[in-house]
């Protein structure tokens, strides 16, 4: 194996014998296999005429795929095993109509899209062949796993959008476009850092889809204050970032007798005037992902995985962890998808939660959030008149993710450091390294404002472009604006593309920057867009501040 999709890479290079994240070497390569797969159906269906229906099966398959392989999401064997047979079925389906076009030789095809086994001993010979290290040029296979690990965070947030009826066609064909591309070995750098930057303008589509689904779906998030503590009933946890997993869950445990809490990336739904007339949907429990194994041992109830990060589970949790839609685990539970259409059914794990003790208490108090943009941007003039008075000096955009490594304490560090006329903007699990920080307010806006779960960094960037057009700025860098963003998986990647493709420049990634960067890559992106890493606390400060 080879894998150097994530932050935790092993020695900062990649993972060759066993996940820091405890993915196992076979996994890691059916992974890959899978995403060969995926290249080979793109680059048939580009070029052939489809029926309305497979267009869709295309889409769909492509999109759970990409998603099932980001960091964390799936851990099972027999489920890239699935995968694979169904990816070589949906590539013979669309070969058939490529035939109808082409003059079948299968010599004109790239390996990917002709490529045929049926036994899992050839599917793993197989994938030894087709992973990361198979391009050789260290630039050219560092753009196209760039591109790549973009595409697989586009392809969560469109699965996202998609269980909530919104999808949009130009971002699925763009996919296949750039799944195609990296098996054309006449694109030089040039052309595939322009398809780079075409993934962050569909990124930017893609969150904006999902925005709107979650929005029209559950309504505007609004300023609320979350609980931290637990009550004395059973309850179940749910993470992960699937609302309609959450809804679908409320709706089952009204009345039962069992509480709902959120974990990690999925307290903003506390945000949504949807789940707010639930009065078992208690608060949110624990921190961000990797503190699972303590959190979710101290839980006592069942947890559902509603999608990554999964961190190997503990025996003492693990016969009452689930997972369901991309996510899963070997010898964990997966409630599947209902039958056409219908709710999935909890019912098990809600039997599961009567027979378990309360939560045992982490903390207590409360966290406030739901700073997105229909509500920032309806306080727009009093955050502009707090900028033109001085007020606040700056904004800091730490949005992005959490992680296990210990030099991520920076970021508590540098919250608790920065002047108090400046604000802290932030989405995804990176806030816990300084959401539960007394860090005041200024003028009654507090000095971290939360807009929700990662893909909500589109809120971020809808409320600087709002405060460019009020300020009346040509350049969006021209902002009282500092990006010091924390990346762990592919998700971040694609927030980061979208950001660079709406012409943010400078912004700070850290704690480290990616492994799958060459250093010539790394040079583009510096001379390009002035990405830089972090130092320490102080002199970044200093750099940030122009002090
Ligand atoms: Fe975090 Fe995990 Fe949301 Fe990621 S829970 S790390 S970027 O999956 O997606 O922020
Ligand atoms: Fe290693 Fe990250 Fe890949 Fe897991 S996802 S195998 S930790 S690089």
């Amino acid at each position: 194996m080879f894998c150097f999709q994530c932050q935790e890479s092993a020695g900062g290079t990649g993972c060759t014998i066993k996940g820091v994240c405890g993915k196992p070497h076979d996994v890691a390569n059916l992974q890959d296999l899978l995403i060969y797969v995926l290249k080979g159906i793109s680059f048939l269906s580009i070029d052939a005429r489809l029926p309305e229906v497979l267009e869709k099966r295309i889409s769909v398959f492509i999109m759970d795929s990409l998603f099932a392989t980001i960091t964390n999401a799936n851990f099972d064997r027999d489920v890239f095993i699935a995968k694979i047979r169904e990816a070589l079925a949906l590539r013979a389906d669309v070969r058939s109509h490529w035939d109808e076009r082409h003059s079948g030789d299968d010599a004109a095809l790239p390996d990917a899209a002709v490529w045929l086994a049926d036994n899992e001993a050839s599917f793993d010979a197989k994938a030894k062949q087709v992973g990361v290290l198979a391009t050789t040029d260290p630039d050219i296979r560092s753009l196209r796993e760039l591109l790549i690990y973009g595409l697989k965070g586009m392809a969560a947030y469109t699965y996202h959008a998609f269980h909530l009826n919104h999808s949009d066609a130009a971002i699925d064909l763009f996919m296949r476009r750039a799944l195609a591309s990296t098996l054309d070995d006449a694109l030089t750098a040039d052309d595939l850092v322009a398809l780079v930057m075409e993934t962050g303008k569909f990124g930017v589509e893609a969150m904006s889809l999902l925005d709107r689904a979650n929005t029209g779906t559950y309504g505007h998030p609004e300023v609320t204050r979350v609980n931290i503590g637990v009550r004395d009933r059973p309850g179940i946890l749910i993470s992960g970032h699937d609302l309609k997993d959450l809804e679908e869950l409320l709706r089952q445990t009204e009345g039962t007798g069992v509480d709902v809490y959120t974990h990690s990336e999925m307290l903003p739904a506390h945000y949504y005037p949807a789940f707010k007339k639930y009065e078992h949907f208690v608060g949110n429990y624990g921190n961000a992902w990797w503190q699972q194994t303590t959190e979710f041992a101290a839980f006592n109830g069942p947890v559902l995985m509603t999608t990554n990060c999964i961190v190997p589970p503990k025996s003492s949790y693990m016969d009452r962890i689930y997972t369901t839609g991309n996510t899963g685990y070997p010898g964990v539970r997966h409630i599947p998808e209902g039958p056409e259409g219908q709710p999935k059914d909890f019912s098990e794990i809600i039997a599961r939660a009567k027979r378990c003790s309360p939560p045992t208490e982490l903390e207590n108090g409360e966290i406030v959030g739901g700073f997105a943009h229909h509500t920032v941007t309806g306080i727009a003039d009093q955050v502009v008149d707090a900028v033109k008075t001085g007020a606040i000096k700056r904004f800091f955009v730490m949005a992005g993710c959490d992680g296990r490594m210990k030099s991520r304490n920076y970021y508590t560090e540098f919250a608790q450091e920065l002047p108090g006329d400046t604000v802290i903007l932030t989405a995804g699990c990176a806030k816990y390294k300084y959401n539960k920080l007394e860090l005041g307010e200024i003028g009654g806006i507090p000095r971290v404002l939360d807009a929700g779960q990662c893909n909500d960094s589109y809120s971020l960037a809808v409320i600087a472009l709002k405060l460019k057009e009020i300020l009346g700025l040509e350049d969006i860098n021209e902002l009282p604006i500092s990006y010091n963003i924390a990346w762990y998986e592919q998700k971040a990647v694609i927030v980061l593309l979208a950001l660079l493709y709406l012409g943010v420049r400078n912004i700070h990634l850290g704690p480290t920057l990616p492994a799958f960067l060459s250093p010539n890559v790394a040079n583009i992106l510096v001379e390009k867009f002035g990405i830089g890493g972090i130092t320490n606390v102080e002199d970044d400060m200093k750099m940030f501040l122009g002090a």
